[in-house]
């Protein structure tokens, strides 16, 4: 979908919500206790105030104590052993305290360790072995939407919880529900968008690193963390790595208000960065232990994995197809002479490259369009928002009339544009879509109404449709296929004019036969087949009289006579021969294969023809010399030249 229009309370709750420092809470869930030790006297310097609830020891009874002498070496060494690098355990350890079991687990902070003890759940193996059997199930997924299906229903059965909703981020941070399961008699919110500012750019960037947030419960108040006297204030305390790190009281409310007490979310990320989650949500307290959101996390990415392996195909079968178009139109550029019909005429045009409503053609400094294009001055609305010192430059908008609404004026009915340069002369390809009506549908009322406050979250989260005007159908990476477009036309342009270049190089203007270059060519070669026995004659013709064409007649009479010539020296000679155009009146005729006798004939059957063209009664002296195995190109020229100069000189009029 194209970028919808921000609110200006969207727009604040963007630049508020993400100051939120949710690394530093100086809190901790409710279900477990966080400890943090000095990593080298291993002395405790801030405690949970849970502690009391869970260990039946007051915080302030832990600080500064050494961690030993509370849990003993059991423990210390085990936890010792989790961070060693060369060890095989792992988090968590398990451990009883007062009663009370425990997963311990431990991570490391500059100059501290931050230890967690969460209060055990009675979740199962069956958990363990219901995931494995779903790692197989996604595995075999064919499709980006089977696979967002699947998953959804897969984290269901292993999770329990009512609902699970996949999530995909569309490039301007907004997100969309793309599938859901849900217990019976919930309200579904499958296809429904929310706004950026309901999950703030800084969690996201935290859910990058920290893979799984589970939330045990919306309505509890976090535990508050106590430092000893000499220790740094817990709201310096980073937490982003912990389990337990509290939830903001924003993020609360909008569970509360979701109607959710628990949550488990999951991250999705392409290339690093989160481009989905997934999110398990209860409507009473539920939670996972540890070891399964360990195991969940991994499934999470083998799923980011497969999508990302699905997308990579689907662009890559993708490129090839426009590839291919591109490949198809290029080469009706160069089999053709016209541009504009190549282009916009023939069986592939440039809108099966880009698809658009109309598109229009500059080149030449000449227009024409195809399709449904805008009416009125098409060049005077590509100059007035891609005009600049050196011509045409590129453009797009697929929302005119709000970024640029005067120009909009000039294209009723139209939102997006596309605009490529080509060629070096202010030519140009444009691409035209009609203004479209979408209509979104949000996770809740967007406007005022629905919040407490401008940074509180919506009370209502019940299907709201929006209808967005102002945009045509986005252009997504179209813009590309232009750039590339433009670069393949440039350079089939370029081939073109360099082989017209090297054409006129080889030909004489006047009469289109090969000139003097390519015939001396020919002659040297004739010479190299004659000295392995073939008999070569070359024939050397001049008009008689030519010159008093041109002096009394004029040029342009004295031009029409060598075209006419031209012509009927290639009608009297074998499509063997070569014919060329030395300058003046000189013409040549190499002959291969040719006994002197039969060179007489085709030197007689050329003044014929010549004699036989209706103007000014023209003649012409032909000599013929016969090939020498000593001659070179020029000397054999010489020869005929002579030849034709004695011809001449029996012919005149004595
Ligand atoms: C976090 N917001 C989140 C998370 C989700 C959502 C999934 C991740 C934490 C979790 O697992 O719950 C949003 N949850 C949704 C959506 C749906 C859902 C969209 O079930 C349903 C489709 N949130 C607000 C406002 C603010 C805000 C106004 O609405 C800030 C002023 C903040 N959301 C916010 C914060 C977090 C968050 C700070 C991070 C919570 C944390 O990890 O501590």
């Amino acid at each position: 979908m194209a970028e919808y229009p921000l609110s200006p309370g969207e727009l604040l709750r963007l630049a508020e919500c993400v100051r939120e420092p949710i690394r530093f809470p100086g809190a901790v869930q409710q279900h477990g206790v966080v400890l943090v030790l000095d990593s080298t006297t291993l002395r405790i310097t801030h405690a949970s105030d849970n502690a009391k609830h869970h260990f039946g020891i007051e915080a302030e009874a832990l600080l500064d104590v050494p961690v030993v002498d509370v849990f003993g070496d059991e423990l210390a060494r085990r936890l010792a052993d989790v961070l060693d690098p060369e060890s095989l355990t792992a988090n968590p350890v398990q451990h009883s305290v007062d009663g009370h079991h425990f997963d311990v687990i431990v991570h490391r902070e500059p100059g501290s360790l931050i230890v967690e003890f969460e209060s055990l759940t009675d979740d199962d193996q069956l958990a363990i072995t219901v995931t494995r059997a779903a790692f197989r199930r996604l595995a075999e997924a064919q499709t980006v939407a089977e696979l967002w299906r699947e998953t959804a229903v897969e984290l269901q059965r292993i999770t329990g919880f009512d609902r699970v909703m996949v999530y995909h981020f569309h490039p301007d941070s907004h997100g969309e529900v793309v599938a859901e399961v849900a217990a019976e008699g919930m309200e579904r919110y499958l296809g429904l968008h929310y706004p950026a500012s309901d999950i703030p750019e800084q969690a996201r960037q935290l859910y990058l690193t920290k893979r799984s947030r589970l939330i045990a419960s919306s309505v509890s108040e976090p535990a508050a963390l106590v430092g000893s006297a000499g220790a740094i204030s817990p709201e310096l305390l980073d937490l982003s790595a912990a389990e337990l790190r509290a939830v903001s009281p924003h993020h609360r409310e909008f569970m509360r208000n979701m109607g959710q007490h628990s949550t488990l979310s999951l991250s999705i990320i392409r290339g690093g960065e989160l481009v989905g989650m997934i999110t398990c949500a209860h409507r009473t307290e539920r939670r996972l232990s540890f070891n399964l959101r360990d195991g969940l996390e991994i499934l999470a990415n083998q799923i980011s994995l497969q999508l990302y392996a699905m997308t990579e195909i689907e662009r890559l079968a993708r490129r090839n197809t426009l590839r291919d178009i591109r490949g198809v139109l290029v080469g009706q550029v160069d089999g053709s002479a016209d541009l504009h019909s190549a282009l916009l005429r023939q069986h592939v045009t440039i809108l099966d490259l880009i698809p658009a409503d109309g598109g229009a053609l500059v080149f030449d400094d000449r227009l024409e369009t195809i399709g449904d294009v805008p009416a009125g001055d098409l060049r005077a609305l590509v100059a007035s928002v891609a005009q600049d010192g050196r011509g045409v430059r590129r453009y797009s908008s697929e929302s005119l009339p709000l970024g640029e609404p005067a120009v909009a004026e000039l294209m009723p009915g139209f939102a997006g544009i596309l605009i490529e340069p080509i060629g070096a002369d202010g030519g140009f390809i444009a691409w035209f879509r009609r203004e479209i009506t979408q209509t979104v549908n949000w996770l809740g009322d967007l406007t005022p109404a629905n919040r407490a406050t401008p940074l509180s979250p919506r009370n209502s989260f019940s299907s709201w449709s929006q209808d967005v005007t102002g945009t045509a159908a986005p252009w997504d990476d179209s813009s590309r296929q232009a750039v590339e477009l433009a670069r393949d036309l440039n350079s089939a342009l370029l081939g073109m004019v360099q082989a017209q270049l090297a054409e006129m190089a080889l030909r004489d203007p006047l009469t289109g036969l090969p000139n003097r270059r390519v015939i001396m060519d020919r002659i040297e070669h004739a010479i190299e087949r004659h000295r392995r026995g073939a008999a070569v004659a070359l024939l050397f013709l001049d008009l008689d009289r030519f010159k008093l064409i041109n002096d009394t007649l004029g040029h342009a009479a004295g031009d029409a006579a060598l075209i006419s010539v031209a012509a009927a020296i290639e009608s009297a000679t074998r499509k063997e021969d070569s014919i060329a155009r030395l300058g003046g009146d000189e013409f040549v005729v190499l002959c291969e294969d040719t006994t002197a006798d039969e060179a007489r004939a085709v030197a007689q059957r050329i003044r014929e023809a010549i004699e036989a063209t209706t103007d000014h009664r023209l003649s012409a002296s032909i000599g013929i010399a016969m090939a020498d195995r000593d001659y070179d190109a020029s000397h054999f020229l010489t020869e005929a030249d002579a030849a034709m100069y004695r011809t001449k000189q029996a012919r005149a009029p004595q």
